[in-house]
């Protein structure tokens, strides 16, 4: 008999999608309205052996309790703060998420919103689509990129990636996280203050999670100044939002770009006011191409798991 599995989460690809038909037998949950997942859940719990998740939906120790037969969470996504790992690690629970394969679409995603923010893209757009032009109102002129300073914080894959992308533009660059990258020869700050302090840019690159909560925090955002601009695709719970608010609101900062919050989808109506913000609903790997490519790796990793072969993207 096929492997029962729980889908949180559908995958945008429909060859991801019948493959998941194909071979297991799949408990589609995203089809079940809020309110009614838990006894859905309760219904399949006793036959489900793997969920198949996303980055930001991830499992919670409540529904880790729930599934007695669960041997593995397949996430589609790199990131995997919303994993419960104190309740998947003591039951043995494997753990698979998506690297590599979303690298460059996140990087584009980050430039592209650096690049928004810079030129003033939405206001620009805003500006045409009001006949302001034809108005004749004035245009304040935008600030040229080269030459200023993007600050990476976090230099993995992404940040790496999106390291490589800003230099084209003839930007200066720098990093930091805790642990410094051999083989860069990209500057390594002493810390995330001093990397907001020498910093036009900070680009946020960083995993999410209890280690990295709220670290962009007001005295971070003063320092990165009212010239300054936060480009944030990481996670929400990176940046204290409401002193982010405070900040811009003040001109404390100059401006942000965010394609993630603290509470997605709920964008709080003070930032969504403001007009030195660039906002995207979370979609760095939004594509046609990566998001086959991850469900592709999620796929293959229930297939590797339930065939006791190595796991194609383990995580530690
Ligand atoms: C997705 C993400 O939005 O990779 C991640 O960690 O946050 C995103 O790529 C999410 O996982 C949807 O599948």
């Amino acid at each position: 008999m096929k492997p029962a599995i729980l889908v949180f989460g559908a995958s945008p690809s429909q060859p991801v999608m019948d493959q998941l038909e194909a071979h297991f037998r799949c408990h589609h949950l995203w089809r079940v309205a809020p309110a009614a997942q838990d006894a859905f859940i309760v219904g399949v719990a006793d036959q489900v052996r793997a969920v198949a998740t996303t980055g930001t939906i991830g499992i919670s120790a409540a529904r880790v309790a729930m599934l007695p037969a669960l041997e593995l969470v397949a996430v589609n996504g790199i990131g995997v703060d919303a994993v419960a790992f104190e309740a998947t690690r003591p039951r043995g629970i494997r753990v698979t998420n998506t690297p590599g394969v979303l690298t460059d679409d996140v990087a584009d995603l980050a430039v592209t919103l650096l690049l928004a923010a810079a030129r003033r893209l939405p206001a620009l757009d805003r500006y045409v689509r009001a006949g302001d032009w034809q108005a004749k109102a004035p245009i304040a002129p935008s600030r040229a990129l080269r030459g200023k300073v993007a600050g990476i914080f976090g230099f993995g894959r992404i940040g790496q990636a999106v390291a490589l992308r800003l230099a084209a533009f003839g930007m200066r660059l720098r990093y930091y996280q805790p642990n410094a990258v051999a083989g860069t020869a990209v500057a390594r700050s002493a810390s995330l203050l001093a990397l907001a302090e020498q910093s036009d840019y900070l680009v946020v690159c960083a995993p999410g999670g209890t280690a990295t909560r709220h670290v962009v925090d007001a005295a971070v955002m003063a320092a990165l100044g009212p010239a300054g601009t936060l480009v944030n695709i990481a996670r929400g719970s990176l940046v204290d939002e409401p002193a982010l608010i405070a900040a811009l609101q003040g001109g404390q900062l100059g401006a942000a770009a965010l394609d993630v919050f603290a509470d997605e989808p709920n964008v709080p109506p003070a930032l969504r006011a403001l007009d030195n913000v660039v906002l995207t609903p979370h979609v760095g790997s939004l594509t046609v191409e990566t998001r086959h490519a991850m469900g592709q790796l999620v796929v293959d990793n229930l297939l590797a798991h339930f065939a006791g072969a190595p796991l194609i993207t383990p995580v530690a």
